[in-house]
């Protein structure tokens, strides 16, 4: 923790979704979802308007449907996020050397190393708004939060509350009042197994946390968790912001206060940490190819088994699904006890190719899972919606839908007003997807932090 409120934390508000508002003007203040528009897709993201209904992040698709039928259901344009992120990742450079991006919409900046030795509320106030103001200039109109405090830690949370196109300045002292009152899922590190064994021991808030005793959370939790946790429960945050840390794997690990033997008490865990390991994936803007499950048996033994696939995925689906296989590859050892379980995604990429994958499988959590021999391959099959198109007469458009070698396009950009609706033949000669420019890869790219 410093003396003085020096980290900021910007997050970008409801990030594809706006990013395809801004592009799609009859989209503008109505509902839009992002995602895997397959049967078994997960959500993305949720326009605010959508998030009314009840629509939210890693939400299974057919779910988000029936909450709000009449969203714009669209597929992502990765490349068109990625340009946002760059630019926004510029503007934040513009403010301090030192930035450190955690996802595509998401970053720490470390204002000290910027030079800034003025940190009083009124000054931090002026210039989060103003950061948030060039956000929007250099996006064309995307909107930001920011939380500025002594600690990441702070700063995200402030963020948070920030939400949306706000700014929230925490000033030095007033730290460990403010999360008095959070959910110990607040803090950062406690992931589902951590929150399940607090709540064993009545502890659901920062104060309930307070009030354990350092016996019983070092018992529970082991002595590392512990001490993190209590140091966090009184805002005591010293990570720095280090910059530029390319992301090379995303992993979940969970230690075990008994060990398990099963594999029905480990398929549903392995499944739930592969699908929280996705959502980071996707966050990062990345597809892995390769993933793995780590086992440490109850005599510190490690196994690790990987499986690379054909193509890059990015779905909880497939990547639950593969985790669970290399468990079910390594129940033979389950007897032994296993006290911690890890589940990791590498290989990264840029491009989608999960296109590649049609996984018949049922749902990760259940005890029969189909896996990728069971896959069919396929090309690309046409227009996804949402997808750039342009039409030799008509200009540039978005795909609305597709069906019946037809495709329904609304020719419309970020600079005209709401446009047309025309339908055309899948085979028009005119009509062509729109090549994005990909931005060159030179500087950092989404840094990620390995927990
Ligand atoms: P977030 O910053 O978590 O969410 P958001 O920007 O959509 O909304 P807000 O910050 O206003 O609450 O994630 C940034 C982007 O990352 C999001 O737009 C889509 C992507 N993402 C996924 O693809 N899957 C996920 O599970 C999550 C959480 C995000
Ligand atoms: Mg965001």
């Amino acid at each position: 923790m410093r003396p003085e409120p020096s980290i900021l934390h910007l997050d970008l508000d409801a990030f594809f979704a706006a990013v395809e508002q801004r592009d799609k003007p009859s989209l503008r203040g109505k509902p839009v979802v992002v995602g895997g528009i397959s049967g078994r897709g997960v959500v993305s993201t949720a326009s605010y308007e959508a998030r009314k209904f009840g629509v939210h992040s890693a939400q299974p698709m057919h779910e988000a449907r029936r909450l709000c039928p009449n969203a714009a259901f669209l597929s992502g344009r990765f490349g068109a996020y990625r340009v946002a992120s760059r630019q926004v990742m510029a503007v934040l450079r513009d403010l301090s050397p030192l930035v450190e991006p955690m996802s595509l919409d998401e970053a720490f900046v470390d204002l000290a190393a910027g030079g800034r030795t003025d940190f009083s509320t009124e000054t931090l106030t002026t210039m989060g708004n103003q950061l948030r103001e060039r956000v929007s200039e250099v996006t064309g109109g995307l909107t930001a939060s920011v939380g500025v405090g002594s600690s990441k830690f702070i700063a995200k949370l402030a963020s948070e509350q920030a939400k949306p196109d706000g700014l929230v300045v925490v000033p030095v002292g007033t730290e460990a009042g403010r999360i008095a009152f959070l959910d110990v899922r607040a803090i950062p590190g406690v992931g589902p197994a951590t929150a399940e064994r607090l709540q064993r021991l009545g502890v659901r808030t920062v104060t309930d946390l307070r009030q354990a005793t350092a016996n019983e959370l070092r018992r529970e939790l082991g002595q590392s968790t512990a001490e993190w946790l209590t140091a966090l429960a009184y805002a005591r945050d010293d990570r720095g912001v280090s910059s530029s840390r390319e992301a090379k794997s995303i992993s979940m690990e969970d230690t075990f206060a008994t060990d398990y033997t099963k594999l029905e008490d480990l398929a549903p865990i392995t499944a739930r940490d592969a699908v929280l390991v996705a959502g980071r994936l996707r966050k990062a803007g990345f597809f892995a190819r390769t993933i793995t499950v780590k086992l440490k048996l109850s005599d510190f033994a490690i196994h690790t088994r990987s499986r690379t696939l054909l193509g890059a995925v990015d779905s909880d689906e497939t990547i639950a699904s593969v985790a669970v296989l290399l468990l079910r590859e390594q129940s033979h050892l389950l007897s032994q006890g296993i006290r911690l379980l890890g589940v990791g995604v590498s290989g990264f990429t840029t491009e989608a190719q999960e296109a590649l994958f049609e996984i018949g499988a049922a749902r990760a959590d259940e005890s029969r899972v189909d896996l990728p021999a069971a896959t069919v391959r396929h090309g690309w099959t046409g227009y996804r919606p949402g997808d750039d198109v342009t039409h030799d007469d008509f200009g540039p458009g978005w795909v609305w839908g597709t069906g019946l070698d037809l495709v329904t396009v609304r020719f419309e950009t970020a600079t005209t007003s709401p446009g047309p609706i025309r339908t055309l033949s899948v085979d028009d000669p005119q009509l062509r997807p729109t090549l994005v420019q990909a931005p060159d890869e030179d500087s950092a790219g989404p840094g990620w932090l390995e927990e």
